[in-house]
């Protein structure tokens, strides 16, 4: 409202003037119109505009733009258009520009022109135009507004740029970031692990001109001690603990153990309670077992010997065991022997003498409880003593004898059976290896225990059930790529059948695969054809790539892939009823609503799980869906840059492209931004072919026909007997603004609940608004069979309205389409029979002109 500081030259050119908008508030416009005289020339400059760092920006002009029809005598000189250009600047002094030094941006022309009839009715036919400059190189720039004898209101002019708004993805938070000079353009951006949260793998993601995050690439993983929850680590509560960054969450302390603190990485052992070293913090702490089983030896007058078993479940190596006796009832006062063996012998005792033994284990974890305890007496003093206990020492040492010379021998030889044994070791191990490949089964490059554990992307730890798709060429190799993510099987474990179709790189089969230790189960096998190129090669096993990522019930299953032998093959489950356009026009009509339903829905499940995973199909259609003998449904169809080129139905837009236009958004074709809404578009078209039991989308209309209907508004009418709902969520997806499609999970949930309650299914789109929803927005009404309005009133025999028509400004075919109920009544066609004359033959009449676009 305040003084903007524009200015206009010549001084009787562009004019300031207060108008009220059509909600009758004050706004401020600058206004010419010259229209009447010879060459205009007439310049509005706006103030500098900081572009605040932008390299593109976007002006939205709103004007007002008068009809030169409409103009008594005007045509001669009055124009409809102008002219916007701008000038760079880096500060607010390069205000004496000259008109040459100006760069234009375009000329401006208006969708609509109002006309005397709306000015009086205080109707302002708002244009909307938007132009986008770059790249800016300087701070800052000015706008002009050049106009030429036309009669203009400017009515607001808004002047922006785009940006990726902050935003926290995979614990990474992203800044805001202005998007780069080129309309095409994406911008790396690197994220920021968020608190307590370390770098996993490099957090990135592109900034797309349109103000988009897209592909995001990495993670951040809360650090030990600190848990994921709503993009934020969480630390873990006293009772709880995390040990390292890649466990999912925080788990509650394993028995016998705890801790008191905040974030902690393990817990503490109750007393009595131990875990060794090697043990992992999710193992419970346990007692060592006590020893149970005490037998007494040799028992002489002054000595007993004891010999006991190991305990059974020892918890970890025993290191020694101690043994504690005390004469009986003199239990203050009592001897403690170590010893590793399981006997000892206890000496200095007093003849005839009772004595109480117990027996601990120690192990890494420290001790165990004593064992019960165990009474033993001395032997008595016995007036005439023999020798003979003097036999057992003798027989003792002999044995003990023997035993050494053994552990010297053996100790002696441990020297070279180290070398024995490693060569042993991997003897054998070069026995397994051959053993591995023979047998049929899957083999890996890499047959480390760890790796099996853990899975590596490009050099960095990736846990499994880490859920974000990876691009195959990401990998500099794409071989790698595929034995990262698909199973290598063996040829002879594959029994090809019978051929079933032709893929782009060769024949698809039927098969059987036969894996150890497993029964043989059926097969569909897509071959690579024999002479490909490396690249086919690679796009060919690109599929197998992506497809190897995914483990969801309505995605079709990777079994694996054939590489080290030819033909190269992809190896995946068996879909007995094949594609699902196929099978439904075999069947048609066979099917209930539910049985439908059920089937998309399994889609809408599948691409869920995709969309979720980051992955953009781009070919959603019934044909690259498969269906098994149950009825399921399953996505299928994977490809890179390939996935486009061997559709059929895949044609080349005017950028190149090659795109399947039926089933495509309006912005993937216009500017190929592929995304999982653009993938909801052509859900909304799969839903179309399932309830139409295979039906093609738009018949036979040409691509560039379809393209211009949607473009304009219209959409596919309504399957036959198609539940209401379903079609309405049909329309949903083909919403042209994007955002405002429903977003996969919601589509589950719709349909989900539909077949919960499927009398919900029982209201169908009827026939009169099936045909009606063939006409959304500015349907070309007009050049239909009429020649005049006249004419037309008459067949219908509703002549006597004619005059009432003309009158009322309704004397062209164009004119008479916009006609609504309302106005009739208006018009003074009050009866109700008669009014439904008119607007049934209205609309049939749009019918028969959409019916060359889109018959029914
Ligand atoms: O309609 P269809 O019988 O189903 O013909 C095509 C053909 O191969 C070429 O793609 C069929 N097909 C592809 N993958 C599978 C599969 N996993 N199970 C069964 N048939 C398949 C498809």
């Amino acid at each position: 409202m305040g003084d903007l500081g524009w200015i206009a030259y010549p001084k009787n050119g562009w004019e300031e003037i207060g108008e009220v908008d059509e909600n009758y508030a004050p706004i401020h416009t600058y206004q010419v119109c010259k229209v009447m005289e010879q060459n205009q020339n007439n310049w509005l400059l706006t103030s500098w505009i900081s572009n605040e760092g932008a390299s593109r920006i976007f002006i939205e002009l709103k004007f007002t733009l008068r009809d030169c029809n409409s103009l008594p005598g005007g045509l001669g000189t009055c124009k409809e258009t102008f002219n916007m250009y701008y000038f760079e600047s880096d500060d607010e002094d390069g205000r004496n520009i000259r008109e040459n030094q100006y760069i234009k941006i375009d000329t401006i022309a208006a969708d609509e022109s109002f006309t005397e009839l709306d000015l009086g009715d205080r109707v302002m036919k708002l244009n909307t135009e938007v132009r986008d400059v770059g790249p800016l190189t300087k701070k800052g720039f000015y706008l002009a507004f050049q106009d030429v004898g036309a009669c203009i209101a400017l009515v607001s002019v808004r002047v922006y740029y785009k940006k990726c708004p902050s935003v926290i993805r995979n614990l990474a938070r992203f800044p805001d970031t202005i998007t780069g000079a080129d309309s095409s353009q994406l911008l790396e951006v690197s994220g920021v692990c968020v608190n307590h949260s370390v770098t996993d793998e490099a957090p990135k993601m592109h900034c797309s001109a349109e103000g988009e995050w897209l592909v995001p690439i990495g993670k951040c993983l809360c650090k030990a001690g600190y848990e994921e929850k709503n993009n934020t680590c969480q630390v873990c509560r006293p009772g709880f603990f995390k040990a390292s960054p890649h466990s999912p969450s925080c788990s509650k302390c394993p028995p016998h153990s705890y801790t008191l603190d905040e974030a902690s990485t393990s817990c503490l052992c109750e007393e009595h309670y131990f875990r060794r070293e090697s043990d992992p913090p999710t193992m419970a702490c346990t007692t060592p077992s006590p020893v149970s089983s005490v037998k007494k030896g040799k028992i002489t007058k002054n000595s007993i010997s004891l010999s006991w078993q190991e305990p059974d479940r020892p918890n970890g190596i025993i290191l020694e065991y101690e043994i504690k006796y005390f004469e009986k009832d003199q239990e203050t006062s009592y001897t403690i022997i170590k010893s590793k063996e399981t006997t000892i012998t206890a000496d200095g005792l007093k003849p005839g003498s009772a004595y109480v033994f117990q027996i601990r284990a120690r192990t890494a974890a420290g001790y165990g409880g004593f064992s019960r305890r165990f009474e033993f007496e001395t032997s008595p003093v016995l007036a005439a003593s023999s020798d003979q206990s003097q036999i057992p020492i003798i027989v003792v040492s002999v044995t003990v004898g023997v035993i050494l010379l053994a552990v010297v021998i053996g100790f002696l030889l441990s020297g070279s059976c180290c070398d024995h044994g490693c060569g042993w070791a991997s003897s054998l191990r070069a026995v397994a290896y051959p053993s591995l490949i023979w047998r049929c089964g899957y083999s890996k490059a890499k047959q480390d225990p760890e790796e099996e554990k853990m899975h590596f992307h490009n050099g960095h730890i990736k846990l499994p059930g880490v859920r974000t798709y990876i691009d195959p060429h990401t990998y500099e190799d794409p071989n790698q790529a595929v034995h990262e993510f698909a199973k290598e099987i063996e040829a002879s474990c594959i029994t090809i059948e019978r051929v079933i179709g032709a893929g782009e790189f060769g024949e698809v089969c039927s098969g059987r695969l036969k894996l150890q230790g497993k029964r043989e189960f059926p097969v569909a096998i897509k071959t690579l054809k024999v002479g490909y190129t490396e690249k086919q090669r690679r796009d060919f096993l690109g599929e197998a790539s992506i497809m190897g990522q995914f483990d969801h019930p309505n995605i079709i299953h990777l079994e694996g892939v054939v590489t080290k032998s030819k033909p190269v093959m992809i190896v995946t489950e068996y879909m007995e009823n094949g594609s699902l356009d196929t099978f439904l026009k075999k069947n048609d009509g066979q099917f209930t609503v539910i049985q439908l339903v059920g089937m998309l829905r399994g889609i809408a499940s599948g691409m869920k799980y995709l969309s979720d995973m980051g992955y953009v199909h781009r070919d959603l259609a019934a044909r690259n869906i498969l269906i098994n003998s149950n009825l399921v449904c399953k996505v299928s169809d994977f490809g890179l840059s390939r996935v486009l080129e061997d559709d059929p139905e895949a044609a080349y837009t005017t950028r190149g492209g090659k795109i399947p236009i039926r089933w495509t958004a309006p912005e993937a074709i216009a500017f190929r931004k592929f995304t999982s809404a653009s993938d909801v578009w052509s859900y909304g078209i799969v839903m179309w072919e399932v309830m139409s039991y295979g039906e093609r989308p738009y018949w036979e209309m040409t691509n560039q026909d379809v393209i211009k209907a949607v473009e304009e508004g219209y959409r596919l009418p309504s399957p036959m007997d198609c539940p209401a709902a379903l079609y309405q969520l049909m329309l949903d997806c083909w919403q042209k603004d994007r955002n405002s499609r429903p977003k996969f999970d919601e589509i589950v949930s719709m349909l989900d609940k539909l077949i919960r309650n499927p009398s919900s299914l029982k209201t169908l789109v009827n026939a009169s608004s099936r045909v009606s929803n063939l006409l959304v927005e500015h349907s070309p009404v007009g050049s239909g069979a009429y020649r005049s309005v006249g004419e037309w009133l008459e067949a219908i025999k509703m002549g006597r309205y004619t005059e009432i028509f003309m009158e009322n400004g309704y004397s062209s075919m164009d004119s008479v389409a916009q006609v609504t109920l309302e106005d009739l009544r208006r018009l003074g066609v009050t009866l109700v029979g008669h009014q439904k004359k008119i607007m049934n033959s209205l609309q049939e009449m749009k019918v028969q002109l959409v019916n060359g676009m889109v018959p029914l």
